[in-house]
């Protein structure tokens, strides 16, 4: 196999067809930039969905792998190992939080912060045994379990796998006056994006969370903020929640928390919340490995410093404004979103979402569409102003074939 195009037609024959990725094939990778198979450079524009918010194979990650390559890298939660407590604690500190429970994917730590919330309410709200009730939003994205998919409302990820599990309530997205009409004496928590990204990096109005952290607040109901994709350093702020000046009772965290090299989930919160657990109730075989936790340590040492937030600050005022231009221009007929992060609605006559992913890969830009016209943009935070101008210059180039 040399050629991209016979890596492409051995994985159609040979994996589940769950994904239709766009024809290019890469074989390395470094910063910004990946390299196909053939040879060619691309600007990752996407960077794993916020996996790789410091780049592909950031030097200090690299690093840290390594090393704990060379000591251990897995004992399983059977046995101590000496990596686990400061990770949990320096992310405890982070979150200025309590208590970590590690995971692995984010799925895996929705499920997690699902159990606790209703654990929580069980053992410590009073609610009556298998009464619990979450909300959550329209148009969400939490993860691919059977248990998240079904309080999905996009047919494409709910369709043919029910029964589905019980026990959700589903509100529109930015309606504090529907996410109160739902709220009862049964409710344990509000699970929500503070930025919705799957939906096409919606921010609701501007209040919203403040209101909902009062209404969870009063009625002494857990908000769980899902900041897998928005939190850590994404939109210019360690946590999405911050613009809002809002403090959830419950982080859900991933993608960026492995660095891009390893799959690191985890759910944070106070020993109220996370207490509730006792031995055999609840784990993984690889949540918090060493290897895990010494990726992680390297990651949470670099958003201390605050200067991939800066970045991600900086260089999103940038991105906004050039594409608040193409809005003016009419090619572009909405954007939304915060930081190096943007959802970006194509005037239908520069054609679908897909197409324009296509002519941008053609130019060397990597892109994901979602829903239609919508392209959705979040490069590495480590991203250089050329780079980001150069990739924005490509977007302009395709919009005004
Ligand atoms: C796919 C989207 C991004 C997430 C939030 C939990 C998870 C995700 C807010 C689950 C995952 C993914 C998974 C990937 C595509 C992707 C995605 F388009 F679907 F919405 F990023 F934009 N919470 N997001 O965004 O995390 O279990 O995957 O580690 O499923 O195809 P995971």
């Amino acid at each position: 196999m040399s050629t991209a195009a016979e890596h492409i037609a051995a994985a159609e024959a040979h994996s589940a067809h769950n994904y239709h990725p766009l024809p290019v094939v890469v074989a390395s990778a470094e910063g910004a930039w990946v390299t196909d198979v053939e040879g060619r450079r691309y600007l990752d524009m996407l960077a794993g969905y916020s996996a790789l918010n410091f780049g592909h194979r950031n030097a200090r990650l690299i690093e840290a792998a390594k090393a704990q390559l060379d000591r251990v890298t897995l004992t399983s939660r059977a046995f101590h190992h000496d990596r686990f407590a400061r990770f949990c604690t320096e992310l405890a500190e982070l979150c200025g939080m309590e208590m970590v429970l590690p995971m692995n994917t984010g799925a895996e730590a929705v499920e997690t912060a699902v159990k606790t919330a209703r654990k929580w309410g069980y053992r410590v709200k009073g609610v009556p045994d298998g009464q619990a009730k979450i909300v959550v939003a329209a148009d969400n994205f939490h993860g691919r379990t059977t248990t998240i998919i079904s309080f999905s409302t996009d047919p494409e990820a709910r369709a043919d796998f029910g029964p589905y599990t019980p026990g959700f309530e589903v509100v529109p997205y930015g309606d504090l006056a529907a996410l109160e009409a739902a709220l009862d004496d049964r409710t344990v928590a509000v699970l929500m994006e503070p930025i919705q990204g799957e939906a096409g990096v919606l921010v609701p109005p501007a209040g919203y969370w403040a209101g909902v952290r009062r209404l969870t607040e009063e009625r002494g109901i857990l908000f769980i903020a899902d900041e897998i994709q928005s939190g850590l350093g994404r939109t210019g702020r360690t946590f999405a929640s911050e613009h809002e000046g809002v403090v959830p009772d419950m982080y859900v965290l991933g993608k960026a928390l492995g660095g891009g090299v390893v799959p690191v989930s985890a759910v944070v919160s106070s020993s109220e919340v996370l207490g509730v657990y006792r031995p055999g109730e609840h784990g993984s075989t690889f949540g918090g490995n060493p290897l895990a936790c010494a990726v992680a340590l390297e990651v949470l040492a670099m958003l201390r410093s605050g200067e991939y937030q800066q970045r991600a600050c900086e260089l999103g005022d940038h991105l906004h404004h050039e594409l608040a231009l193409l809005t003016g221009s009419g090619a572009v007929t909405q954007v939304r979103g915060r930081g190096l992060w943007a959802g970006v609605d194509i005037a239908p006559e520069h054609g679908a979402g897909r197409q324009i992913s296509e002519r941008l890969l053609e130019r060397g830009v990597l892109v994901k569409d979602t829903h239609g016209s919508t392209i959705r943009l979040a490069p590495p935070l480590v991203i250089s102003k050329e780079d980001l101008d150069w990739g924005l210059d490509q977007l302009r180039a395709v919009l005004s074939a």
